[in-house]
């Protein structure tokens, strides 16, 4: 139940939440407060996370690089720590685990681990120890299947993956915060629904290759500040990586394209809605924004205007208005 004042403030509690609670019974009780949060997601819907653990499966669903470097440059651009686990370590083969093991040298946490074994749920119980984590990643790569791995008290729903297509079915609907002992220690633990679809629309262009980490040393030598190490001259990052084929720059042009079209959509966007707007100043600095009428009701709104723009205070000139 949620308290009034709460409901007012358009305040929407969201897992992880801290919060305060007024005792109605002795098992029940009301939120009166929301605490202001550290952070929050909206994928996964979670707050105060200290880390996202990115799950994604060696086999059904397919290991996809893409889909991976996606998750890291969403969370990174959220400043939220990430640890890579790749799951199902059972079905992985070595190549695959040669090119995986690439996000470990330059610098991920990077854990195999296998629900079905138990191999690295260990190492992955360590990197939880008193922290708030969320396991996100695409449906079927088995969040719920190591959760109840690190606690066999916990019994989370767990789906199949579809024979022919190798795709989850999304069995998680809800997300859901454990709390987990380990080492006499408490970690939170967040199970999510899983998903693969993001948008990078929150991503500045110019600031996409902040989040590819090795690509940082080279950033700041390139001769254009800016640069989008796309066509630019002198650009010091692809002078120095292979650019035809580092999955990872190859990557980092999808998304380049991807924002790019973002930003081209919001400037058309926000340069109609300001050709349609008209500004003035009123004498004590302020401006008033006045919506452009279309023609066919301009003289209508002038008259309309004359008659009552005099009863509006403090407006400099009104010969300047032109709706
Ligand atoms: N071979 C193998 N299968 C696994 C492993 N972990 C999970 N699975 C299987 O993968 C399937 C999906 O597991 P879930 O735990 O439901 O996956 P999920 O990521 O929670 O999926 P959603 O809730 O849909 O997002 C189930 O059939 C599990 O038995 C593993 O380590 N090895
Ligand atoms: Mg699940
Ligand atoms: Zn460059």
């Amino acid at each position: 139940m949620l308290r009034e004042k709460i409901k007012k403030a358009s305040i929407i509690p969201k897992v992880g939440d801290i919060v305060e609670i007024e005792k109605t019974s002795n098992k029940t009780g009301v939120i009166i407060d929301v605490k202001p949060r550290k952070n929050e997601l909206s994928k996964p819907n979670i707050a105060n996370i200290d880390q996202v653990v990115i799950v994604l499966s060696s086999y059904k669903p397919d290991f996809n690089s893409l889909i991976l470097d996606k998750f890291l440059v969403f969370y990174q651009s959220y400043n939220i720590d990430c640890i890579i686990c790749i799951n199902k370590s059972d079905l992985l083969d070595n190549s695959l685990k040669e090119f995986i093991n690439y996000y470990s040298n330059i610098g991920y946490k990077l854990i195999y681990t296998s629900a079905k074994t138990g191999d690295g749920i260990d190492d992955l119980k360590q990197e939880l120890l008193e922290k708030v984590s969320v396991l996100a990643g695409v449906s079927g790569a088995g969040k719920s299947s190591i959760i109840n791995r690190i606690d066999s008290n916990l019994k989370l729903k767990v789906g199949d993956v579809s024979e022919n297509l190798g795709i989850g079915k999304h069995t998680t609907r809800y997300v859901s915060l454990q709390m987990i002992r380990y080492k006499n220690k408490n970690c939170f633990i967040a199970d999510s629904p899983g998903f693969s679809f993001i948008e990078l629309n929150n991503i500045e262009s110019k600031k996409l290759s902040y989040y590819f980490r090795e690509f940082i040393p080279f950033i700041n030598k390139c001769e254009m500040k800016d640069c989008l190490h796309l066509h630019e001259d002198n650009c010091f990052l692809k002078k120095n990586i292979d650019i035809e084929n580092n999955h990872r720059y190859l990557n980092y042009l999808k998304f380049l394209n991807e924002i790019l079209e973002i930003e081209k959509i919001k400037k058309t966007k926000s340069s109609k809605i300001e050709n349609n707007i008209k500004i003035f100043k009123k004498s004590d600095g302020k401006n008033i924004k006045i919506i452009k009428l279309p023609e066919e009701l301009r003289d209508k709104s002038r008259k309309f205007i004359n008659q009552n723009l005099k009863k509006l205070e403090k407006i400099n000139s009104i010969d300047d208005i032109d709706l």
